[in-house]
């Protein structure tokens, strides 16, 4: 029997992660960070007379109307509401929809309700099962894995099914499972705390795979790449081997936790196979916090020192840091700030603590009666589900806000360059663009991202370059890129509401309204605006029949400019459209793109269909009704 299965990534809301102005601006082709691996490997455990296709909604958009015969969708925590949504417009047209992924794997529970099957934790083994069952014709309703997954069986990932091109850096996994006990980690609770790996002729065969491919840059995405110290030397000696075999062809990047620092034999390794950058869980340079969370691998000695031995052997660092552990008071927030200046850290994802489910802290801070609502899907987003213990909520909260305005000023970014550079002064990061993509990308970075920011950010930008050592400017430059990247997501995502807003999209709506006035007296469109206190003005425009070339030409100059100078969301809900409107409904879109995460499209099926909006741009409002209704 053939099946064919449809996998489905959603489009996560920008977070930090995104890259969103570096995708955008300065590495144009390139549409998001990293490609759905689960998918991928998802795709390879299916029986090989399925056919398979993977849409990821983050490069393209999702199939209305797909000709498939299941739906797989996956997600974290942070998809979650978008997961949801696709499952149940999928599953009202009569597709058979499942749920799978890290979320499911955490909370299968809220999926019941939602799909068909859910596949909850590793899927090499429950996975055939159920298309086993799919087969024979009883599919059951929750497949939890509850044994061990030998790492071994994992196959190599469909990468073909990947459009790898249009991502930053591809992935692989060689790891899961971590030996430590960090309060907060959701990580144990899924993979447990005994590593488990791959062969190295597996990882061989994939990497085989990705350099078949024309790949340079690879992400180990392993919750710990030294898990088991031992195991990871042996494969650094494996990766060093088949580098010197390809000619250096990847540039490798991980996450490892900082007890790194401490085997030098392990630094040097990892600098043998071309690791160039790892990231790391920080989370604080107090020794108490650090010990209150039971993060005790970070207690080896003084955060700081392992830092600068780490970039000793010129790996860069990525780190993520938390505050509101109980011991952290509102002076932790300038501490950290300190801390992470002075290390050089650019990349520091700093989040407020989060209480995931099923979690030691969860189960803590519910016997304490700290909770609030909320599941905290995304740690960087303002607010928390906790109360703090030695400072009250709202503070650390708007100390928050303030501490990123900080964190990423042109000074701090420029500091943090600067400090790098004194102690990572032979980094494995050469630069992996060829000369002429090298210049495109400082004229994109010195156009739209340093003159922008006046002399001031011209200034810090030059006294941070490490003039007199050439083989460190690649790095400088990325920092730069990453900092004013951080910066923009910032302002976008973390930043107080900005002043005068309401006034200014008062005005806009008001220049909206005049010149689509006609058709609002004929009843042609409708237009509803609200300027809610402490929220992102809101426009709704209802469109119907009687619309001509007119009223689009004239609502994209003010929509466009609304959404320019405010955080302003629009919603675009089309009640009726006609063919001859639908170049010009194009049109207005293509003047919208750039903001089109802040711009929802509600159509009903027909006009969804004739529209072809893509939902990787805007944001495409699927309802679940039943086809035909
Ligand atoms: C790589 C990674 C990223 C990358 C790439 C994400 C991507 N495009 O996939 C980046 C850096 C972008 C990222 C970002 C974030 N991430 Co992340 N990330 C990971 C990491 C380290 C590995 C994921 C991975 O590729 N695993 C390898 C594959 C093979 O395994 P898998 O995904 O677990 O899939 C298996 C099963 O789940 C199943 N499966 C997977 N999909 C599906 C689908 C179906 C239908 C089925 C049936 C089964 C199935 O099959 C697979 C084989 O067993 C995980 C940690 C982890 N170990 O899961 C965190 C993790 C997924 N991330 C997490 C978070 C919180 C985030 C952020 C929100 C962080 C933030 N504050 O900004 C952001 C948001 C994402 C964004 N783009 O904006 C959490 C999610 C928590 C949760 N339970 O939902 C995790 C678990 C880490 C953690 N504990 O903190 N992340
Ligand atoms: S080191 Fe990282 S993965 Fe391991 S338990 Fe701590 S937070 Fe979790």
């Amino acid at each position: 029997m053939t099946v064919r299965l449809l996998l489905i990534n959603p489009r996560f809301d920008e977070s930090f992660w995104s890259f969103r102005w570096a995708l955008e601006e300065i590495l144009p082709g390139k549409r998001a960070v990293n490609p759905p691996l689960g998918l991928a490997t998802l795709a390879a455990l299916s029986p090989p007379h399925w056919t398979v296709e993977i849409v990821d909604e983050n490069i393209e958009t999702v199939p209305l109307a797909p000709r498939a015969d299941v739906i797989g969708v996956c997600g974290m925590a942070a998809q979650f509401e978008r997961q949801a949504e696709l499952l149940a417009y999928y599953r009202a047209q009569g597709y058979r929809v499942v749920a799978g992924g890290s979320y499911a794997s955490l909370l299968p529970e809220r999926y019941a309700a939602l799909a068909d099957t859910v596949i909850s934790g590793e899927a090499e083994y429950i996975w055939p099962e159920f298309c086993r069952d799919l087969e024979r014709g009883h599919p059951q309703a929750l497949y939890r894995e509850t044994r061990t997954v030998a790492l071994s069986d994992s196959p190599t990932p469909r990468f073909d099914l990947l459009k790898l091109e249009r991502y930053s850096t591809a992935t692989l996994q060689f790891s899961r499972g971590c030996p430590f006990r960090c309060e907060f980690c959701d990580i144990i609770v899924m993979f447990g705390r005994r590593p488990r790996w791959k062969t190295h002729d597996q990882i061989g065969r994939e990497l085989d795979a990705l350099r078949a491919r024309g790949l340079r840059n690879v992400f180990f995405v392993d919750d710990n790449l030294i898990g088991h110290k031992a195991a990871a030397k042996d494969l650094l000696r494996f990766l060093r081997a088949y580098q010197e075999r390809h000619g250096y062809r990847f540039d490798f990047g991980t996450e490892a936790s900082l007890n790194m620092a401490q085997d030098r034999e392990l630094l040097q390794l990892f600098r043998e196979a071309n690791f160039t950058w790892v990231f790391i869980g920080i989370e604080s340079p107090d020794p108490e916090a650090l010990r209150a969370t039971r993060k005790t691998q970070n207690l080896h000695e003084d955060v700081l020192t392992s830092v600068r031995r780490i970039y000793s052997h010129g790996i860069d660092i990525l780190a993520g840091f938390i505050i509101g552990f109980d011991t952290d008071t509102l002076s932790t927030f300038e501490h950290q700030l300190r801390f992470i200046r002075a290390s050089g850290i650019q990349v520091a994802m700093v989040g407020l603590l989060t209480a995931l489910p099923k979690t030691p802290l969860h189960e803590r801070l519910q016997k304490e009666g700290r909770l609030l609502a909320g599941a905290g899907a995304d740690n960087t987003k303002i607010g928390t589900n906790f109360l703090p213990k030695r400072m009250s909520y709202e503070d650390m909260v708007s100390a928050y806000v303030r501490f990123y305005g900080r964190l990423f000023s042109d000074r701090v970014i420029a500091d943090r360059v600067r400090n790098k550079a004194r102690y990572l002064r032979v980094p494995v990061y050469h630069g992996e663009y060829p000369l002429r993509e090298r210049c495109l990308i400082l004229w994109r970075l010195l156009v739209r991202g340093l003159l922008p920011g006046g002399p001031l950010r011209l200034y810090h930008f030059a006294r941070s370059l490490p003039w007199l050592a050439p083989s460190r400017l690649p790095l400088a430059i990325v920092d730069w890129i990453a900092g004013i990247t951080m910066r923009r997501y910032v302002d976008r995502h973390l930043s107080p509401p900005r002043p005068r807003e309401s006034a200014i999209a008062a005005r806009s709506f008001a220049v909206i309204e005049r010149a689509l006035r006609r058709y609002l007296r004929s009843g042609a469109a409708a237009l509803q605006m609200a300027l809610p206190e402490g929220g992102p003005p809101r426009l709704e425009i209802r469109l119907r029949a009687g619309l001509d070339h007119a009223f689009f030409a004239r609502g994209a100059r003010p929509l466009a400019r609304l959404l320019r100078r405010t955080s302003a969301t629009v919603t675009l809900a089309i009640e009726e459209i006609q063919a001859g409107q639908v170049r010009h409904f194009r049109h207005l879109l293509g003047q919208l793109a750039r903001y089109g995460d802040r711009v929802v499209i509600e159509a009903g099926e027909r006009a969804r269909q004739v529209l072809a909006v893509d939902s990787s741009i805007f944001r495409l409002a699927l309802p679940a009704l039943p086809r035909h209704s």
